[in-house]
């Protein structure tokens, strides 16, 4: 009972350690966001009390009962002065979840609160929940969107992969209590569905990204656009897309919106991740770009290339060469705190200005999708260099 009580004082002071540890920037930024040398929320935040069993009589050993494999890819939002995450928690039983952890000022002391969140299900239950986008609409709602999978019904007998990606929606007024509501009805399979916080039109927007298949999007050519009369029965009658995929760049084989944009002065500032393939693998990077203030689905800038990439211990992780994002918080004065997980590990954040990011949209170059553009663009900024 001694050893046991020695046991378990232990473990709770090194989680306490981990909890309470400071964050600092890395001295390594690029003009545009500072990286920071902790993650923000690892496995190892989960409490302790969802993992062990205190009882030294049901658990002599004190063994860890329930494991948690992985935090990852969260929602995010500013919530009574608090930097709130809502966390993908995935079990060591591969099936993942949604947790709130919440920090007093977004860059280190994420505790989590004392249960994970229970997310009502529908008539049809998902296998698995991830992934979800916060977003405070103008119609007093916050809701939360993510992706519901389900095992595919036509799959043939013996594939245990076939899924089907369905858009799950909820919603609720404090984020304890959540009401579900019924998942989005769409032609294709969908995931990164996020959800535009203004009415457009009179109507509630969604930027969606149609694929033919649970991991190809095949014919769906980027991220959508679409209008929605009823939130509380969404069907995507007519989609468009507003950002295209291209041959040759960071977003060659998918791309998918990440968190809700930021309304800023010079328009809407989009984060989302473009994937590629090569010999190791999918890569996943994460780029910006900007759309017209009174039409969301209008592009205006894009720069080239990724904004942000996987780096050092970033790179690997049980889904290696991931960086993915789908919560950012902008603050009062315009700080805007980037929440991405890597490598489908663990939550890292990344802190910018609106307006570092918007000079970053702004006026950096395009693509010009030939190496002879971008050779172009490299000679025009050393000529205007050496006139200085
Ligand atoms: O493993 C990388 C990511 O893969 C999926 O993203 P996408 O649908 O764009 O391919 C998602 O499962 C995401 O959760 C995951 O991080």
């Amino acid at each position: 009972m001694i050893e046991f009580n020695k046991s378990l004082s232990n473990l709770k002071a090194k989680h306490d350690e981990l909890l309470t540890k400071k964050n600092e920037k890395a001295d390594n930024g690029n003009g545009v966001y500072d990286r920071y040398l902790n993650p923000v929320v690892t496995a190892a935040h989960a409490p302790l009390q969802w993992r062990y069993d205190f009882n030294p009589a049901t658990n002599p050993y004190l063994l860890e009962r329930i494991g948690v494999n992985a935090t990852l890819n969260s929602g995010a939002i500013k919530w009574d002065g608090r930097y709130i995450l809502v966390v993908r928690v995935e079990g060591n039983d591969r099936k993942s979840f949604f947790a709130i952890a919440e920090s007093p000022n977004g860059i280190d002391n994420f505790h989590f609160w004392d249960e994970p969140l229970t997310l009502p299900e529908t008539e049809d239950p998902d296998t698995n929940v991830y992934d979800m986008r916060l977003t405070a609409h103008e119609d007093g709602w916050i809701y939360g969107i993510f992706c519901s999978e389900r095992k595919d019904p036509a799959a043939p007998v013996g594939d245990l992969s076939a899924a089907i990606a369905t858009a799950g929606i909820a919603r609720t007024k404090d984020l304890l209590t959540w009401e579900r509501l019924p998942d989005l009805k769409t032609k294709s399979q969908q995931r990164n569905v996020v959800l535009h916080p203004e009415f457009v039109n009179g109507k509630y927007a969604l930027y969606t990204r149609p694929q033919d298949g649970f991991i190809d999007t095949g014919s769906g050519g980027g991220i959508g656009w679409a209008l929605v009369d009823d939130i509380t029965n969404a069907e995507v009658k007519e989609e468009k897309i507003i950002n295209h995929r291209h041959y040759h760049t960071i977003k060659e084989l998918k791309n998918g919106e990440g968190p809700q944009p930021l309304k800023t002065k010079k328009g809407w500032l989009h984060l989302a991740h473009g994937v590629r393939n090569c010999a190791a693998g999918l890569r996943y990077v994460l780029y910006l770009y900007l759309t017209d203030t009174e039409d969301p689905s209008r592009l205006i800038a894009e720069p080239a290339g990724y904004f942000m990439a996987p780096e050092g211990e970033e790179r690997v992780g049980d889904v290696s060469n991931v960086l993915f994002s789908n919560g950012w918080i902008a603050d009062e004065d315009e700080t805007v705190f980037i929440y991405y997980a890597s490598s489908d590990t663990r939550i890292h954040v990344a802190t910018s200005t609106i307006d570092k990011l918007l000079d970053y949209c702004l006026n950096s170059p395009a693509d010009g999708y030939r190496s002879a553009t971008s050779v172009e663009t490299i000679k025009q900024m050393a000529a205007k260099n050496k006139e200085l």
